[in-house]
């Protein structure tokens, strides 16, 4: 062997070494759905829905596609977005992100007036720009932006695909507006994505709706306006058949592709992990697959058109990222925002609350390492904007725990920790006061139903309560000295399973405080943990 293939061989084997092994899906557990990537330079970004969650169109970012850190929000001033009387099948639906030319746009579609539009910055992680709404098409969802020839063009669903040109600084349309078809004839065509590639234009989309019938495909075309050739190996993606049929992840589709600075082509896309018969409800999450695209050819997906938890395949050089603390001490985090904008809270990225919410609930700086809530007369049950902020569940089996400083919780007050699903349809640990004394009790919430199963008293003004899991049931705890817990009440996952509530979203694990009257009260919670077992 002469030196120069030895030296070859002595690279190959060193990258091949430094592109690690494998990796686990879902990237981003827990609701995250409709993702969307973009890179810039060697870096990538990602976007997913969020409904009537505030902020809107979180911004994660990674040097890997398996390592994310949340950066920033699109959607963090209400002059953006009024999500008023929003739940989980209104709000903010699919997102794009796109980066051209120095600047990133994010598009989306509000529900429900179907309205799209797009904001834009030059800092993923800072403030993006008042919207700029698309006039000349309402209606449906899953805009996607897309550049050609110096053009730029905005494609989304209304029945069938459509795309037309636009002025990008106004968002008004330039162009007539072209057809791209209605896919295969599977149900709900949508989440539209082109590329070009090797002379040809990808119409990539998702068809069979956003449940277990859900799968990815594409077609292709000489021409930007098609007409466009399906793949003959059509779906590139999908658990929607026998082999797939046991799979613990199901519903893959809206589909991102993207190259990465080595040239591999890889495919983010939504899916769920399944507890129990078909039922899920951690909301659909972010999955990565490996993507063959020859040159000339169709793209393959993971060799087969199929995804796994553990994911054996040759990576990008894995580059860690900033994760969550174990324990989220609620201390004070300084960005650059304006006062109307939500990262002025200084609350930890991941947090969010429901339509609007009030910023005068919540406060980090009132009390150095506490997050204070002051309760509003809103009920968790309403439709609306409660005193309420969570971090989305994103494990089956995990243990969620809060300390909380009671000793400003008066007659009339309620506060506590919930796994809510939605309005209708939440677990809770909740603390009052009564003749002066404390109790702690659950409360169930089905549709029109309210139960407490168990109520004790506390001792002292101090309350740690917990909401943990296994894989069937949510246990709901309380302790006054953090050793000693006792079960007020389990229930059944599956009355939180998106299968039994509809909507688009997932369980969201939160604290929140409530009145019966306008109070100057509040709450103080000193930490909250979340352990996945
Ligand atoms: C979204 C559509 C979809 O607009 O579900 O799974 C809808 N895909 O593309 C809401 O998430």
């Amino acid at each position: 062997m002469n030196i120069k293939t030895f030296v070859t061989s002595v690279l190959v084997l060193l990258a091949s070494v430094a592109c690690a092994q494998g990796f686990k899906n879902p990237v981003l557990p827990g609701f995250h759905a409709d993702p969307s990537v973009c890179r810039a330079g060697d870096e990538f970004y990602l976007v997913n829905s969020t409904f009537q969650y505030f902020p809107g169109v979180p911004v994660f970012h990674s040097k890997d596609l398996v390592n994310w850190e949340q950066v920033g929000n699109c959607l963090t001033r209400p002059s953006q977005i009024d999500l008023k009387g929003t739940d989980g099948n209104s709000g903010i639906y699919a997102p794009t992100i796109r980066y051209h030319e120095g600047r990133f746009y994010m598009v989306t579609t509000v529900f429900p007036s179907r309205r799209h539009f797009y904001v834009w910055t030059d800092n993923p992680a800072g403030e993006w720009s008042e919207p700029i709404v698309i006039d000349f098409a309402i209606g449906s969802c899953d805009p996607t932006l897309y550049w050609d020839a110096g053009k730029c063009y905005f494609l989304w669903k209304e029945g069938d695909i459509k795309i037309c040109e636009i002025d990008v600084e106004t968002g008004k349309q330039l162009g007539e507006i072209h057809h791209l078809g209605i896919g295969l004839g599977g149900r709900y065509p949508e989440g539209p994505h082109i590329y070009k590639k090797d002379g040809y234009y990808y119409l990539l989309l998702a068809e069979g709706g956003t449940e277990h019938g859900h799968h990815v495909n594409i077609l292709r075309s000489k021409s930007l306006f098609g007409p466009y050739e399906p793949n003959p190996a059509n779906p590139i993606l999908s658990h929607f058949n026998m082999k797939m049929q046991n799979s613990p992840i199901q519903g893959l589709g809206h589909a991102d592709l993207i190259q990465a600075p080595d040239n591999s082509w890889w495919m983010i896309c939504l899916g769920y992990r399944t507890s129990g018969y078909l039922q899920h409800v951690m909301g659909r999450e972010t999955m990565l697959a490996p993507v063959q695209w020859e040159t000339g050819g169709w793209p393959v997906v993971n060799g087969d058109g199929t995804l796994q938890i553990d994911m054996q395949c040759q990576t990008l050089p894995l580059v860690q990222m900033a994760q969550e603390p174990v324990r989220e001490e609620f201390n004070y985090v300084k960005r650059t925002a304006p006062t109307d904008s939500y990262h002025s809270l200084g609350l930890p990225m991941g947090w969010m609350g429901l339509c609007n919410p009030d910023y005068t609930k919540y406060s980090l700086t009132e009390r150095k390492g506490f997050l204070r809530l002051r309760p509003s007369t809103i009920d968790l049950s309403e439709t609306a904007s409660p005193t309420f902020i969570a971090r989305r569940q994103t494990e089956l089996n995990f243990m969620a725990t809060a300390l909380f400083d009671l000793s400003h919780l008066t007659e009339g007050m309620q506060a506590g920790i919930t796994a809510y699903a939605a309005p209708l349809n939440h677990y809770d640990v909740v603390v009052e006061r009564r003749e002066g004394k404390l109790f702690v009790k659950s409360n169930v919430r089905l549709g029109q139903t309210s139960h407490c199963e168990k109520e004790i008293p506390l001792n002292g003004d101090k309350a740690y309560l917990r909401i943990t899991s296994d894989k069937d049931f949510y246990y709901m705890q309380a302790s006054s000295d953090g050793t000693n817990f006792t079960t007020l009440a389990k229930m059944e996952y599956r009355f939180l399973s998106t299968e039994t509530i509809g909507g688009f979203t997932g369980v969201m694990l939160g604290l929140f405080a409530q009145s019966n009257q306008n109070t100057k009260d509040y709450v103080d919670v000193d930490w909250f943990e979340y352990n996945v077992k």
